[in-house]
């Protein structure tokens, strides 16, 4: 059976605690048939020494009556720690299948539990708790500028990160498969793991990994007692993480575009040293877009794609022949828009009829190419059936 560990940082719960595990251990874990659920505190004391309000001892006293509730427990170092100590321990200790994200303050419902753990056992790896997809919602109580700042800020990060198709990507409440998704996340080397903006940063990384990403509605409610720990520091690291990564991701179209140059070099100048040899205009052609293509092919591999990079004998030949396929296919558009371009405009605007085809044809086919035939990092819609 799945082995599905709530993991749920506290951090002077004392108020909400005693309640949430009769709520979820009790109440709804009992519920949930297909999977054994576990709920792990990662409670933190304060850093100076000082004792907390009795959080811990809440838990351990209930850990009597409930086989299935952990705790760990430390100074405090920040969320993002907590979540990183919890995630580890339930991997390597517990030998959790799946893991959950959920708070200790009843903002996410114990009864959103089920349907998610419900998403997972249906085959998705990746489920997020969403508040904005029809039957999710934020408090109704937000003023209005709380829910601005929430929606726009989300909006924001969708953008940034060219996410459009998750509707809530600082959402708190999810669950992760731990096998191809957690495992491969390095979890010692997040961003800002002291703050929730690392969130961001796990959220990034688990959808890549994912293969099949579910959202499932949350009624994300008003916190019951005590206040919130989220600031304007918190809210202004979550940008920055969410701007660092959507620049990486965009390190990687750099990096693909001075490659394209490297290449048009190689061509251009082969080209003359061929023709100097002596060779026929179409040999010297055909030699020098060759290396271009040998050019591109492994310079890609090994820098652009180098987390994907491409490796052995019988891969790299299988892959570069389908690389010469694919910038076959760049020739035979530049040789249709080409013409009639020229067509259209005159030959007086050639050049700019090139550069046209090139930047807004050639680079976004051939780009397109890399990330979906030959180093396959993107997936398409109907290819994330399989699991
Ligand atoms: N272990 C641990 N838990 C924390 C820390 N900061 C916040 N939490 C817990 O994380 C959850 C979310 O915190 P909360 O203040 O409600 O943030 P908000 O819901 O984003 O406003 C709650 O269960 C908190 O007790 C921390 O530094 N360490
Ligand atoms: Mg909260």
């Amino acid at each position: 059976m799945n082995k599905i560990v709530v993991i749920m940082p506290t951090y002077n719960e004392a108020e909400n605690i005693g309640r949430m595990i009769d709520e979820l251990v009790g109440k709804e874990f009992p519920k949930i048939k297909g999977a054994d659920m576990h709920l792990l505190i990662v409670n933190d004391l304060p850093s100076d020494g000082s004792s907390d309000d009795g959080t811990g001892d809440i838990v351990r006293k209930n850990m009597e009556k409930y086989k299935n509730l952990h705790i760990l427990e430390d100074k405090k170092q920040g969320l993002g720690w907590a979540y990183i100590r919890g995630m580890k321990h339930a991997m390597s200790k517990l030998n959790a299948d799946a893991v959950m994200e959920m708070d200790a303050d009843f903002q996410h419902p114990p009864e959103f539990v089920e349907p998610m753990v419900k998403a997972y056992l249906d085959g998705a790896d990746y489920v997020i708790g969403s508040r904005y997809i029809p039957g999710g919602s934020i408090p109704k109580e937000w003023a209005f500028s709380r829910r601005a700042i929430s929606y726009f800020g989300n909006l924001f990060i969708r953008i940034v990160l060219l996410k459009p198709k998750i509707h809530d990507l600082t959402t708190g409440f999810r669950l992760t498969k731990v096998k191809g998704v957690l495992d491969k996340i390095d979890l010692d080397n997040l961003m800002e793991p002291q703050r929730f903006a690392f969130k961001v940063d796990l959220l990034y990384q688990s959808i890549k990994n994912a293969k099949k990403t579910v959202e499932v509605p949350l009624k994300f409610a008003s916190r019951t007692k005590e206040k919130s720990k989220f600031d304007k520091k918190e809210m202004i690291a979550t940008f920055k993480v969410a701007i660092i990564l959507g620049i990486k991701d965009k390190q990687r179209f750099i990096k693909f575009g001075t490659v394209g140059f490297l290449g048009f070099l190689v061509n251009f100048l082969f080209l003359r040293f061929f023709r100097g040899l002596g060779l026929v205009e179409m040999l010297a052609w055909l030699f020098s877009t060759e290396l271009a293509i040998i050019n591109n092919y492994v310079l890609n591999n090994i820098w652009t794609f180098k987390e994907v990079k491409i490796g052995g004998i019988g891969k790299t030949i299988g892959k570069f022949l389908q690389f010469n396929l694919t910038s076959a296919g760049a020739l035979v558009i530049q040789s249709f828009f080409g013409p009639l371009g020229v067509k259209l405009f005159g030959v007086k605007y050639d050049w700019l009829v090139l550069i046209f085809v090139i930047v807004f044809l050639v680079l976004p086919y051939n780009y397109l190419m890399y990330n979906l035939v030959i180093w396959k990092t993107w997936k398409l819609p109907w290819s994330k059936k399989k699991t």
